[in-house]
């Protein structure tokens, strides 16, 4: 399999943890990476890169950042639970012109950025699989089911390929005693991004975003044709983790619940 699928990617929140972390990574997977953020971000343009700001609730903005490319890692928006307005913008404003530019522009794959929290609603003593109904644990869950959505009429309709990755906690290390269960190292979550631009047929797929972590809520036999291995393993945090973190209180939602503190966030007004 080679990696370098594609001629030119763009890579949005090229700012945020998971853009600095995939940034180096993510060049070897095309001959020009197109970097983007809102604001203006620390580090010029290397070799094999370009920078385009573009805030993703302007259209006209997000369209002249789409020409060119041929496929889009789309890590931009808001990715923490918070108050309605700035997730409207972002996520589901953002989301849409993200489509119609791709649309426009005739770009055929998508690695879309979801999150585990469009299911955070389910409790941790349940594993669900891929095709489970959405249970969103506040409106950056709520943003990310219809940024699902979105990607399935544009695939159902005009074609567009996606891989929604609800990511887990991709983190360098698993942080507290629920990451043992949703932690991505970085290096497992360039694996699956490669895995979801070079799989053959991708079709509108989603994939829990998770390494080969013992405990784990989620299943992911459904989404075997994008051929994504997990290398890394929370496993070895475990004792760690253990060790530095009290016993949870099970009658805590935040205990109970796959979203974990996203759960009890809000009401925001
Ligand atoms: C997410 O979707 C967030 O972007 C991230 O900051 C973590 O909070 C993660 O979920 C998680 O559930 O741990």
């Amino acid at each position: 399999m080679t990696i370098k699928s594609h001629e030119r990617i763009l890579m949005t929140g090229a700012a945020g943890n998971l853009g600095k972390a995939m940034r180096s990574r993510l060049k070897a997977n095309c001959n020009m990476l197109r970097l983007s953020d809102r604001l203006a971000f620390d580090g010029e343009a290397q070799d094999g890169e370009e920078i385009m700001l573009a805030d993703l609730g302007d259209a006209q903005a997000v369209l002249q950042l789409v020409q060119g490319v041929d496929a889009i890692v789309h890590f931009g928006g808001v990715s923490v639970e918070g108050p309605f307005n700035p997730i409207l913008n972002a996520n589901i404003v953002g989301i849409v012109n993200l489509y119609e530019a791709a649309r426009q522009h005739g770009v055929k794959r998508v690695v879309f950025a979801s999150s585990n929290h469009v299911t955070g609603f389910y409790r941790q003593s349940e594993t669900i699989g891929v095709d489970c109904a959405p249970r969103p644990d506040g409106f950056y869950g709520l943003s990310k089911a219809f940024g699902e959505d979105v990607a399935r009429f544009y695939f159902d309709r005009y074609g567009i390929e996606t891989a929604c990755v609800r990511i887990g906690s991709s983190f360098p290390e698993p942080r507290d005693r629920r990451m043992l269960a949703s932690w991505l190292s970085y290096g497992d979550l360039y694996r699956l991004v490669t895995a979801c631009l070079t799989t053959p047929v991708l079709g509108w797929s989603v994939i829990y975003g998770m390494s080969d972590n013992a405990v784990t809520w989620w299943d992911n036999t459904g989404a075997r044709h994008i051929g994504y291995v997990p290398q890394d393993s929370s496993d070895a945090f475990r004792d760690a983790v253990f060790a530095r973190t009290s016993a949870p209180d099970t009658s805590d939602p935040t205990v109970q619940f796959q979203g974990g503190a996203f759960v009890r966030m809000g009401p925001f007004s």
